[in-house]
């Protein structure tokens, strides 16, 4: 089995990982026949499947039963650079090994990285038996099988470079559960259910967009095996971003075309405005969570260390300063009902960096979206949710803030909230919308058509019905 693995790390002259791996992989195919998309696991999916690092060939498409993927290991060709760019270390050469003093720390990273994989497929497992379309169904399961194939490079790294504590860690990702009471997965927004496809457009668009920046910060880093594996997996994150960002328009397209005939969205069983915005607002805010805490210790010590850069910190004249020692990060705090600045020394802030270089990425998405409303005439906007509402960690998780990123007392907020976040009854509104289309170029009442993928026409048989 060990033999048809796509790689380019040497697997078939590196026994120890082979060993490694010869014990995990069983228990991997369990898991994903158990926690992978249900249903369709002997259906035949024109899938896209890594197989180099090569420019423009890097991936081949072709019909495959998904437990028969060919998931594989791949490193991303070496940066330009061979030394650390920035923090403590900035100048030494990259680390080819994980230095025992900051083994902890990156254990920690990879963990934390590699469980958000599979618990989003578990979260996404029952959402083939509602596909829009045929395409989407396709596009669901690229998604699927390319997050199970980030939990093989996180499984990696644990594996060769981590020993007996890194092969337990490995085991531990397939045993969590997204939502488990006991044994949940370590984010919290990887224990939502993801229970329609609105829902999967807005994670998509803004969950693994965080996936995008946490990826792109670690590829920044000082230990190369890690950096060249994230800048790998950023190739596909591409593509699961688009079915977001698409998804969404789609959605917001069809609401339009309505709208401007005068039909009510909700009567024709498509999605009125007011919930795609309380969707987004309940899927953004989950996700500016991600990012940890805008005063974080950890942040500071990774930034130091050198594992985790701000993004594009590598990038020719982007930040002047690689060290960050002595400047500070303004944030507005919120003190005794008055609002104050406070001054965070920039390496504890780093996470307020990377979630506003995140902000910037996501407000092109909402424009995107507002580009469609404007040219079916709609006077409404859609709006990226502010910073402090509906936060759960850092600064504004302990007080109540509108969806403006005003203060407000919990009565206010209890009035408010069901304007701003889904309510019981838009989820039962949309769930209705949720019926499976499957025959090719046939697509869903509730949104606009896809397009087609891998070179192929949008009525094309992405998936063949055994
Ligand atoms: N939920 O210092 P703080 C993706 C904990 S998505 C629960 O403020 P730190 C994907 C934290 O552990 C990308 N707990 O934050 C997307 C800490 O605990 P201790 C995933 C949380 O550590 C879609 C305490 O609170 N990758 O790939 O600087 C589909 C204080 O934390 C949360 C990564 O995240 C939370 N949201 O930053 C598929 C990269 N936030 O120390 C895939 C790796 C914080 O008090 N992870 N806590 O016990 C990291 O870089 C950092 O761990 C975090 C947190 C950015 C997540
Ligand atoms: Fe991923
Ligand atoms: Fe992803």
């Amino acid at each position: 089995m060990l033999d048809t693995i796509p790689n380019n790390v040497n697997l078939s002259e590196n026994p120890k990982l082979q060993r490694a791996l010869q014990h995990w992989l069983p228990n991997f195919l369990e898991w994903w026949k158990e926690m992978g998309p249900e249903g369709f696991q002997d259906e035949r999916i024109y899938l896209r499947t890594a197989i180099g690092v090569g420019q423009g060939g890097w991936a081949n498409f072709d019909y495959v039963k998904m437990p028969e993927y060919r998931w594989g290991i791949f490193l991303a060709n070496p940066r330009p650079a061979t030394t650390i760019g920035f923090g403590d270390h900035m100048g030494e050469k990259l680390w080819d090994q994980v230095p025992g003093e900051h083994r902890k720390e990156l254990r920690r990273l990879i963990v934390t990285q590699g469980d958000t994989e599979p618990a989003s497929v578990e979260q996404q497992r029952l959402l083939g038996h509602s596909a829009p379309s045929l395409v989407d169904l396709r596009n669901l399961f690229q998604v699927n099988v390319e997050e199970a194939r980030h939990l093989w490079a996180m499984v990696y790294l644990l594996h060769s470079y981590f020993g007996a504590d890194g092969r337990d860690e490995a085991e531990d990702m397939l045993e969590r559960r997204s939502g488990h009471a006991d044994r949940p997965r370590i984010l919290d927004a990887f224990n939502k259910p993801i229970k329609d496809w609105l829902d999967l457009y807005c994670f998509t668009m803004f969950t693994d967009r965080d996936g995008k920046f946490q990826l792109a910060s670690l590829a920044e880093g000082s230990f190369d095996p890690l950096a060249r594996s994230t800048r790998f997996m950023l190739m596909e994150e591409a593509f699961h971003l688009s079915v977001g960002d698409t998804g969404i328009a789609r959605v917001v397209r069809r609401t339009a075309e309505l709208m401007k005939e005068g039909t009510e969205p909700a009567k024709v069983g498509a999605i009125p405005l007011e919930i795609i915005q309380k969707y987004i607002n309940e899927w953004a805010t989950a996700s500016y969570d991600l990012f940890g805490g805008e005063d974080s210790s950890n942040a500071a010590a990774y930034f130091s260390t050198g594992v985790k850069g701000r993004f594009e910190e590598s990038e020719e004249g982007k930040y002047p300063d690689h060290l960050a020692l002595d400047a500070a990060y303004t944030a507005p705090v919120l003190e005794n009902g008055k609002w104050s600045k406070r001054e965070i020394p920039l390496r504890r802030a780093m996470n307020a960096c990377l979630l506003d270089s995140y902000i910037e990425d996501c407000s092109k998405g909402l424009k995107r979206w507002n580009g469609i409303l404007e040219e079916h005439g709609i006077g409404e906007r859609l709006r990226l949710p502010s910073t402090h509402c509906n936060r759960a960690v850092g600064l504004y998780a302990d007080h109540r803030f509108d969806v403006e990123g005003e203060p407000l007392d919990e009565a206010a907020w209890q009035r408010a909230k069901d304007k701003w976040f889904p309510t019981q009854a838009d989820y039962d509104l949309v769930k209705r919308s949720m019926v499976p289309v499957l025959e090719p170029g046939k697509v869903a009442n509730w949104l606009a058509p896809p397009r087609g993928v891998g070179g192929k026409p949008v009525d094309f048989q992405y998936v063949q019905f055994h």
